[in-house]
């Protein structure tokens, strides 16, 4: 077994304009590529959100909804080509900052069964890996076995690609500091959580938002019950604010950055 990878997630509202239908962030994508290219990680697999790439065309077709009616199917293409689009400009910006990247796209090797994954293709990954390429992957809309389809979050390709693939860490770069103890837009005293076992978490959760803006995978609350099954496995999990330069950065050096560690295990420190 080579090197532990690490599993970064960049979510859809740091790299697209959540409020502007299909418009990508270019200067984020850009600045984030320079990031991931100058932390030069020797096993990294990167995935992406759909922000307003996939939501408003998986919500417009109610692909999350299952299949129910013949329209639907080309809806299904519609948020399929929708993530292409916006992986393009990833893509784009990761290889002209010269990492090997490979884009994976999970509707042709992931299948789920009532929104979970149970079959997913990790020959050609676990050998992009081991040739030293970047497999890039996203949520995606997916073919599922009860429901015909679904949408497939990137949280949940995160953690069971971080599972199945043995990574040292997950990394979730979001559009916020990380977890508070409260709603920071609506309490004063809220204030960032920099480290918080599965324990606690538990505890928490109910204080945790769902998203605001078109999400069809659930925002915050949605991640946080994803990672929690790698957690449970003891993958380390850091979530940064990948909208605020260089924490990306520090966060794929193991360097100390601002963000909320999510533990397994007690409380250290
Ligand atoms: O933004 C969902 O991925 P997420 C992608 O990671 C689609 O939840 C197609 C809506």
């Amino acid at each position: 077994m080579g090197v532990k990878p690490i599993v970064l997630k960049l979510g859809g509202s740091v790299i697209t304009d959540k409020e502007k239908p299909l418009t990508p962030d270019l200067q984020a994508i850009e600045r984030l590529a320079a990031e991931i290219s100058r932390a030069k990680v020797s096993s990294l697999i990167l995935v992406h959100g759909g922000g307003s790439f996939g939501h408003p065309v998986a919500e417009h077709y109610d692909i999350p909804g299952g299949y129910v009616d013949p329209s639907q199917i080309l809806g299904f293409s519609q948020t399929h080509l929708a993530m292409t689009l916006l992986n393009s400009w990833v893509m784009e910006a990761l290889i002209s900052y010269n990492i090997p990247a490979v884009d994976v796209h999970p509707s042709s090797c992931v299948v789920t069964k009532a929104g979970r994954i149970v079959n997913m293709e990790l020959k050609p990954l676990k050998k992009m890996l081991k040739m030293g390429f970047v497999p890039v992957l996203y949520g995606d809309a997916v073919l599922d076995s009860e429901k015909g389809f679904d949408i497939l979050s990137g949280d949940q390709l995160v953690a069971s690609l971080a599972i199945k693939l043995g990574a040292s860490r997950i990394i979730m770069g979001a559009d916020v500091d990380g977890l508070y103890t409260s709603d920071p837009k609506k309490d004063s005293s809220a204030h960032l959580i920099d480290h918080v076992t599965l324990e606690e978490l538990k505890s928490l959760k109910h204080k945790i938002e769902g998203s605001k803006a078109t999400d069809v995978t659930g925002g915050m609350l949605g991640k946080m019950l994803e990672v929690t099954f790698a957690i449970e496995r003891d993958i380390e999990t850091v979530i940064v604010n990948a909208t605020e330069s260089g924490r990306v950065y520090k966060a794929l050096k193991g360097e100390k950055v601002i963000g909320t560690i999510i533990e397994k295990g007690e409380k250290v420190g």
